[in-house]
């Protein structure tokens, strides 16, 4: 793994640059890009900014209306490409020109292998890419104003659940303080994120909500929305990673699941706990991320993947152990 300084001294030493985040951009991901984009552009750099995805249609974050939305059709061309907030692989449609970098930089936030790129900074510690991206920018001596600003604080925000999870510290709010005083609006900021649902989100959450499962005395909790609950509701599955923060404010809960069907036969499960280490429940399915979150797409029946994970999430509730099929 590099040290920040070493990414700062590329980014200080070359001018082109391709922004990427990941699939189904997050306020994290975004933040992230954009805070880099503005940074970078006040230095001189030439930078675009990519998406795989639309983006979520509440930000009203300048910048925003810059982001390109690419497919397979993306090429890097001589640009450094800089990957915020995921792996390389895991910016969708995009990523087969995001490999064919000539030079590629990672800057990431989720525990895993140090992975691809030719300067890769990780550190699962940062409550968010966005804070990373605070302290590289800081570090290169860019002048911040309120769009900079407006963009880390979302990043923030989204990241640690407004301020909720357990990685926010003060060092967090100390950062997301100062950003403040640059005219970040923290209450329009909260609402877009947060208190933006449409309708139908909201119907379809209550009719998921009423068919809620727990098991193991009501430690473990989940709920299942298939592709067919999604098209009944008119809802785009891939807008709704946050149902499973409804599903965590469970009393008993210790882990809570949410499976979502997000096309016929692919199901993303999104993973929240308390104590227990969901990262690695995570990545027995194939997926990754955080102790406390983390998330895997599964492949196949829709009923058996939720009865087989349940299965291994039980045991593992019970017995500290993962157990089931191999990978
Ligand atoms: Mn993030």
């Amino acid at each position: 793994m590099n040290s920040l300084e070493e990414i700062v001294r590329y980014l200080h030493d070359h001018d082109n640059y391709v922004i990427v985040g990941h699939e189904g951009p997050d306020p994290d991901s975004l933040g992230s890009m954009l805070g880099l984009f503005f940074g970078l552009s006040k230095l001189g750099k030439g930078c675009r900014l990519i998406s795989a995805d639309p983006l979520p249609p509440y930000l009203s974050w300048s910048g925003l209306d810059q982001v390109e939305q690419l497919g397979a059709e993306f090429a890097p061309g001589e640009s450094t490409v800089i990957v915020v907030d995921c792996e390389p692989q895991r910016t969708g449609s995009v990523s087969s020109g995001v490999l064919q970098a000539k030079s590629l930089i990672n800057i990431d936030h989720h525990q895993r292998e140090r992975g691809l790129g030719d300067l890769v900074y990780v550190e699962p510690a940062e409550a968010a890419t966005s804070i990373i991206v605070y302290r590289i920018l800081r570090l290169l001596g860019v002048p911040f104003d309120k769009d900079i600003a407006t963009a880390l604080y979302g990043g923030i925000v989204g990241d640690t659940g407004g301020f909720r999870h357990a990685n926010t510290n003060s060092e967090v709010l100390s950062i997301a303080g100062e950003l403040l005083d640059y005219g970040v609006d923290p209450s329009r900021t909260a609402r877009e994120i947060f208190s933006m649902q449409p309708l139908g989100f909201l119907q379809l959450l209550g009719y998921a909500l009423s068919n809620l499962h727990t098991a193991h005395d009501g430690k473990l909790v989940w709920l299942a929305v298939s592709h067919a609950d999604f098209q009944r509701f008119d809802v785009v599955p891939e807008n709704t990673d946050h149902l499973v923060s409804y599903v965590r404010t469970l009393d008993s809960a210790e882990i809570a699941m949410v499976f979502r069907e997000v096309s016929p036969g692919v199901t993303r499960l999104g993973l929240r706990a308390n104590h227990v280490d969901v990262g690695s429940l995570a990545r027995h399915f194939g997926g990754g991320g955080h102790k406390l979150a983390s998330g895997a797409t599964l492949r196949g029946s829709f009923h058996e993947i939720v009865a087989e994970v349940t299965d291994v999430a039980e045991r593992y509730l019970a017995t500290g152990e993962i157990n089931g099929r191999d990978h």
